[in-house]
């Protein structure tokens, strides 16, 4: 029989508060799991491989007050972009483009959509919509001076930029959410959404067309499209886009056998919100010999659907080259750390009664979530935990346990798993880090899980294996 290792639990002293504090410093960069970036909102996700990093090129939500943007829609002025080498650590390399640089955008319209970023001979190309000077002046008629959106580009030498932005915007192109798909003989092609999805070829110096624009086939009529993104893998050419079919946007695509089509429906890789979120927004990449689907959501602000969040889940091909459906997630990709703070709220799984998530403070959701327990048997897993070969010997975990009795058990595997420790929760009243020993030896990957056994209100922040 399994031995059972419990330990009565003892706030940590003031000591600890430097290592504490120590911690907070090192880890208040690692932003793993969904949402990736966990300080400001983003969407609209280009994931692009660039050397041995992965790089995200993103549009940037913020909160417009009343003299800015149009009221209670999207407002953006300008770009950031990420990097990571291991899917889990985001690196935030700020601003690259904003409205006011842009010679030929309207500085005043916070109308820049969904980006696109590619690296062609050693050169970084950053594709962006937005509203041109002079399209709200009377006078403007889209019939004759096009839509008011236009779609420019900007170069840099790093894919962090500074990028420079070209003096107009590209000729013939109306329209929102550039994507540019480089096909493997080097030919260039833009892709863009007005109403329908257009296509060009890119002549080689990426800045204007080559080719004329012209719309792709076999696309639905009814409901908006927007937001082309093309890739290719073993020959096929994959269209992904968001469509609403219903109410809001469903991720789906279609293939080709050529870049610019005919293209055949295929299917729906993500469906719609559950939770009314209007857009989505995707993009598809390997890295390290896995796929990624890159998307977004409102998980930072459940009541304002303009302020979205880029997450990511693997994707998976069937044998005949079609996409599995993709079921967001909250644990999202790439290994966690033992030793960081593991938030158990962005969970692989978790039982159908007895634990739920909430903001740690809803006036500032960007503080993050914290698990609650509240029925004996409850529990949440957490998969690939990386152990490294770091053998911890104790847990930390900062909980709150308000006239609660009974102990959090954590093991490996599943449920029923390895009994690693447990902690007493009868003494947690307030927040506070405890700590409990672990005996057995821990290495390598492993899937985590939280049982609750006891009785009232456990709420949990993060947990945390250390070597002491
Ligand atoms: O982010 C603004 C717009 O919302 C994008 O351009 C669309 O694709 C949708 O995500």
């Amino acid at each position: 029989m399994m031995k059972r290792h419990t330990y009565k639990t003892k706030p940590l002293l003031t000591s600890h508060l430097i290592l504490s504090l120590l911690f907070l410093f090192i880890f208040q960069t690692s932003f793993g799991q969904n949402p990736l970036i966990r300080d400001q909102f983003t969407a609209d996700p280009t994931a692009r491989v660039i050397g041995d990093k992965i790089f995200i090129f993103a549009s940037h939500d913020i909160k417009c007050d009343s003299t800015q943007g149009r009221p209670n829609w999207f407002c953006m002025e300008d770009y950031h972009v990420f990097s990571s080498s291991n899917l889990t650590d985001w690196e935030d390399h700020g601003m690259i483009l904003s409205q006011y640089q842009v010679p030929w955008a309207d500085s005043e319209s916070f109308s820049m959509w969904a980006p696109d970023g590619i690296e062609k001979d050693g050169k970084y190309y950053f594709y962006f919509p937005s509203k041109a000077k002079g399209h709200h002046l009377e006078g403007h008629n889209p019939e004759i001076n096009g839509s008011s959106f236009k779609i420019g580009v900007a170069i840099a030498d790093s894919p962090d930029g500074p990028y420079v932005p070209e003096e107009h915007p590209i000729a013939k192109v109306d329209g929102i959410d550039p994507n540019v798909f480089i096909d493997h003989d080097g030919q260039a092609y833009l892709y863009w959404s007005q109403h329908h999805f257009y296509g060009a070829k890119l002549s080689s110096n990426m800045k204007e067309l080559e080719s004329d624009p012209i719309v792709l086939s076999q696309f639905p009529d009814e409901g908006l499209k927007e937001g082309p993104f093309v890739f290719e893998r073993n020959g096929i050419y994959y269209m992904t886009y968001p469509h609403v079919a219903n109410n809001t946007e469903r991720i789906e695509y279609a293939t080709a056998d050529n870049p610019l089509g005919p293209f055949t429906f295929q299917g729906v890789i993500m469906d719609e919100s559950p939770t009314d979120c209007w857009t989505n927004h995707q993009s598809v990449v390997n890295f390290q010999n896995q796929w990624y689907f890159f998307y977004h959501h409102n998980e930072y602000s459940p009541d304002f659907d303009k302020n979205r969040s880029v997450m990511a889940d693997s994707l998976f091909f069937d044998e005949n080259g079609l996409i599995k459906k993709i079921t967001p997630s909250l644990r999202g990709i790439g290994l966690t750390a033992a030793n960081s703070r593991i938030k158990l709220d962005r969970y692989s799984a978790k039982s159908d009664e007895g634990y739920d998530f909430e903001f740690i403070d809803e006036t500032n959701p960007f503080m993050g979530w914290k698990s609650v327990f509240d029925k004996k048997g409850s529990w949440v897993k957490y998969n690939q935990v990386d152990f490294g070969d770091g053998k911890p010997n104790k847990l930390q975990a900062k909980i709150k346990a308000k006239d609660a009795k009974g102990h959090l058990e954590f093991r490996l595997g599943s449920g029923n798993g390895r009994l690693v420790t447990t902690i007493d929760v009868s003494e947690a009243q307030e927040w506070a880090e405890h700590e409990a020993m672990i005996e057995s030896e821990i290495s390598g990957i492993h899937d985590l899980v939280l049982v609750f056994n006891g009785t009232g209100n456990v709420e949990v922040d993060w947990i945390s294996f250390k070597k002491m």
